[in-house]
């Protein structure tokens, strides 16, 4: 990581990370065929994904793995991090629940911790924030009961919550993902864009169909796979600053970029709950 040469830089942003576990090869599986992982590549590939994070302007808190827990790596499952308040999820998939004590440790001393309780069920993954708009994917994972608990916690705070249908991939970040407030990147064969309101919808190029999965950071760049020249086009056509990233090994674990940070901006008061 380049923590020396950006010492001196303020930090406008957080990315919690988490080194990958050496029992990787015993992740959950829905939507793939489970491939050999090679893990010194995947580290590689992750560490990369770590220092374009920083270059970009986010301070790392990088927490150990665990062998315990295989996915430990894609902590976006475990928390929905906004300015005001952590939420806590509850993931669909019972081996990962413990991968949260971890990352509670984490966030606890930054935001104010809530929590989704059973039986509500609901994975980072399926949550899609978009300004104040923040809609979540009723995928295998995530339950309308998960849904009404955020929804309890995220509406006095001024965001509306609407659960909409996703189908054909894990969770509604890998059918689409925020370009910014007003824009996002989308698959529509896995998810309708009518049910995504007034947002304008960049759809992915076809050929390519895991691309809608873009990671927008600081300073107007967004980290993309290196895996979908199309649609890299398409976004550079609209102007877009896009940082290349190859991440095919933890794709194999059906993990996208999103899924290995948990984004928070800087500065804002903690308080324990
Ligand atoms: C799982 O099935 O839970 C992991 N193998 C992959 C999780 C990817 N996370 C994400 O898309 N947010």
């Amino acid at each position: 990581m380049c923590a020396l040469a950006l010492r001196n830089r303020p930090y406008p942003m957080i990315a919690i990370t988490r080194e990958i576990s050496t029992a990787l090869a015993r992740c959950e599986l829905t939507h793939l065929e489970r491939a050999p992982i090679h893990l010194e590549r995947a580290r590689t590939q992750h560490s990369a994904y770590e220092r374009a994070l920083e270059d970009s302007g986010c301070r790392i808190i990088r927490l150990p793995s665990s062998d315990e827990f295989p996915d430990c790596v894609f902590v976006e499952d475990a928390a929905v991090a906004f300015d005001e308040v952590a939420i806590m999820t509850r993931p669909g998939a019972a081996s990962r629940r413990g991968e949260l004590t971890a990352i509670e440790e984490a966030l606890a001393p930054l935001r104010p911790l809530q929590r989704i309780q059973a039986p509500g069920t609901l994975d980072g993954g399926d949550v899609l924030v978009l300004g104040r708009s923040v809609f979540v994917g009723l995928s295998s994972r995530s339950n309308a009961e998960g849904v009404r608990q955020l929804a309890e916690h995220l509406t006095p705070l001024g965001y509306s919550v609407r659960g909409i249908e996703v189908a054909g991939c894990l969770h509604l970040k890998s059918a689409a993902t925020a370009i910014d407030a007003g824009r996002a990147l989308v698959h529509p064969g896995w998810v309708s864009p009518s049910l995504l309101g007034d947002v304008e919808c960049i759809p992915i190029d076809p050929a390519e169909p895991m691309a809608a999965n873009l990671v927008a950071l600081p300073g107007e760049r967004w980290l993309y796979g290196a895996a979908y020249p199309r649609t890299t086009k398409r976004l550079r056509d609209l102007g877009l600053d896009i940082v290349e990233l190859e991440a095919d090994e933890l794709a194999k674990a059906e993990g996208a970029l999103s899924c290995c940070s948990i984004l928070l901006r800087e500065g804002t008061a903690a308080r324990h709950s």
